[in-house]
């Protein structure tokens, strides 16, 4: 009987830390987003798209952009398109993509535009 409770014992343990281990555990999102175009005159027109994110054992709850120009969006992953301006100097801005999993993690992806000055 007591041999019996010693091997128990241990398989019991790990059994638990398997169930724990499956609870916590999130595969993380992954951030995906396309810029076109991503070089041209001002004012820059550019289509952004991050239909290509997904996370791997859950859904995306919330995407987040920054355009580097100031401005954000929590706008879906659907396309939308934004307008990068500039003055007299060419300007690389770079556009990152935060998306959250319904679980709170995280992945980023990060795309450059330059764009320059009226002809
Ligand atoms: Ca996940």
């Amino acid at each position: 009987m007591r041999n019996r409770a010693m091997l128990l014992l241990p398989v019991g343990l790990s059994l638990l830390a398997l169930a724990s281990c499956i609870y916590v555990m999130n595969l993380d999102p992954v951030a995906s987003l396309t810029a076109l175009p991503v070089l041209g005159a001002t004012p820059l027109h550019v289509t952004l798209d991050a239909t290509a994110s997904h996370d791997p054992d859950g859904t995306i709850a919330s995407y987040l952009w920054t355009f580097g120009d100031g401005q954000t969006s929590s706008e879906s992953a659907f396309p939308f398109a934004h307008d990068f301006t500039v003055q007299s100097e060419s300007e690389t801005f770079t556009i990152v993509l935060v998306v959250t999993d319904n679980q709170g993690a995280t992945d980023t992806a990060v795309r450059n535009v330059t764009v320059n000055p009226a002809p």
